[in-house]
């Protein structure tokens, strides 16, 4: 195995600037990362986001004026800033440009340090078909499916018939649930293949499907990989991304809360030996789901840091952003696996600016209060402060939670705190909605499955809670109490 890794030490130079080819709260992240580093961080903004936290923070900011999304993907102006700003090298972060195998590749033909895996595992894991052949090659579990991308309807429904209903039709360069359609019986699957298809076509300008059996109430089980330029491969344990709304996460955890001690060796051993064999570098995750009888299938690699990396640095005590760079700088991990040791349990929520009461829409605007949570355990991760204007022209994620502590239930507990003290004023949010779940007995249970999200939604209680406005009535009666006594109209006595 050796050989296919380098002997010597490429030699890489330090790097010592970065620019951050992203925004919001994970552009505040890296910006974190590169001080602790001593690193000099670059910022770049579009025209609607001049007052971003991490605007502010970086050590240097550049516009690029014009269409506000365009911006974060126009890779030709982002690689020239690069050079021009004298950068080493470019971190993606995640979404935009993050998982573009010909980014990667343009950053390295100029000279420029890509933080992130090589530009062919990126292009492999963009091509879901592709990568559940590599991966089945090399002795990883796959759902039983098609290995070729179906075209003809006719053909399609009569596989589906041979894997037998029901079936789950995907889009072979997709993602994030779009054009995705699970297919119940044989009624159903034509108008259900041309939607898919359809909307591949629609979202990522391709319109290949595959189609699998449909695995039902499945746990989604992810495994956080770690490997240098060396051939040193280590995982950083699992995290349960179970919850999810619309194929968006909502809730993560680390470690996993039902999780059979035997399935979770097994995944480690899998997703280490199959990243190894692949002579993968830097951070990635690997899917999987689980399904109800235990047994595991590989789903997706990303390529990419995700939004859920925290709940990983807090029970392993590892920067994974920290040690990102590193690799990209050719150093050798200085860990081994057996001296990773995990300690508690750590969940994120999400905070999003969406209407929980109308359907979670995205709710654009002006935060004009705002009360961040704290104390021991509490980790948060956010571009947002008073004042901020949310753009309307981005995702909705504004924020992540993250709470610590020693056992499941007092993780809980610490939740339920945390959400309660963590006011924002001026547009509505998800946290209605984390309060319920964290009072929920099937969550505290840790009986969850894929499933749960769209169970519970209904019983739930949505109404905003105006703890904030409590509080602020509560001052005014204790001015007026002051007024009072001070003038001796109210006596108290103690
Ligand atoms: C599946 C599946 C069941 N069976 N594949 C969701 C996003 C993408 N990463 C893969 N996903 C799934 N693939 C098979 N063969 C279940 C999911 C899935 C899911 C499906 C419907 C509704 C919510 C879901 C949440 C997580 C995963």
């Amino acid at each position: 195995m050796g050989e296919i890794f380098p002997k010597v030490q490429p030699t890489m130079k330090k790097i010592k600037k970065v620019l951050i080819a992203n925004r919001g709260e994970i552009a505040l992240r890296i910006i974190r990362a590169c001080k602790e580093l001593d690193i000099k961080s670059v910022a770049m903004f579009s025209e609607v986001d001049f007052d971003g936290i991490w605007v502010r923070k970086a050590d240097e900011c550049y516009p690029f004026v014009g269409d506000p999304i365009k911006a974060y993907l126009d890779y030709d102006k982002i690689i020239n800033l690069a050079v021009k700003a004298n950068c080493d090298a470019i971190h993606p972060g995640y979404g935009f440009l993050s998982e573009n195998a010909e980014f990667a590749q343009a950053c390295e033909d100029r000279g420029i340090i890509f933080i992130g895996p090589k530009a062919e595992h990126i292009a492999l894991f963009g091509d879901k078909m592709a990568s559940k052949i590599a991966m089945k090659e090399i002795g990883v579990p796959v759902i039983e499916g098609t290995e070729e991308p179906v075209t003809d309807m006719n053909e399609g429904e009569r596989i589906s018939e041979a894997i037998g209903f029901p079936v789950i039709i995907k889009a072979a360069f997709g993602g994030g649930g779009r054009g995705m359609r699970i297919v119940r019986n044989k009624k159903e699957f034509k108008s259900l293949f041309e939607a898919a298809t359809n909307e591949a076509v629609k979202y990522f300008g391709r319109g290949e499907v595959f189609i699998e059996k449909y695995v039902s109430n499945p746990r989604h089980i992810e495994v956080q990989i770690i490997a240098d330029k060396y051939g040193n491969v280590l995982h950083l344990g699992e995290r349960d991304c179970s919850i999810q709304r619309r194929h968006q996460k909502v809730i993560e955890i680390a470690p996993s809360p039902r999780l059979n001690e035997a399935v979770r060796k097994d995944i480690y051993r899998i997703a280490t030996k199959a990243m190894f064999r692949l002579g993968y570098e830097s951070v990635g995750t690997i899917e999987f789901l689980v399904d109800e009888e235990d047994n595991i299938y590989f789903i997706e690699m990303n390529t990419r840091v995700q939004v859920e990396h925290p709940v990983t640095e807090i029970i392993s005590g590892i920067d994974i952003i920290q040690r990102m760079i590193e690799i990209a700088e050719g150093d050798k991990l200085r860990f081994l696996q057996e001296e990773i040791k995990f300690r508690g349990y750590a969940v994120e929520f999400r905070i999003n600016a969406e209407d929980p009461k109308r359907q979670f829409f995205p709710s654009a605007g002006t935060i004009t209060n705002y009360m961040a949570p704290g104390g021991p355990g509490v980790r948060l991760d956010t571009s947002m402060y008073a004042g901020y204007t949310i753009p309307a022209n981005y995702d909705s994620m504004i924020g992540k939670l993250i709470v610590w502590a020693l056992d499941w239930e007092g993780a809980v507990k610490k939740a339920r705190r945390a959400l309660d003290e963590f006011y924002i004023d001026g547009v509505p949010t998800n946290i209605p909605l984390h309060r319920e779940i964290v009072r929920d007995q099937d969550f505290i249970d840790g009986k969850f499955t894929t499933g749960y999200l769209d169970q519970k939604l209904e019983s739930f209680n949505l109404e905003a809670v105006h703890h904030m406005k409590d509080e602020e009535e509560r001052m005014a009666k204790i001015a007026e109490l002051i007024k009072a006594i001070k003038q001796n109209k109210v006596s108290v006595s103690y």
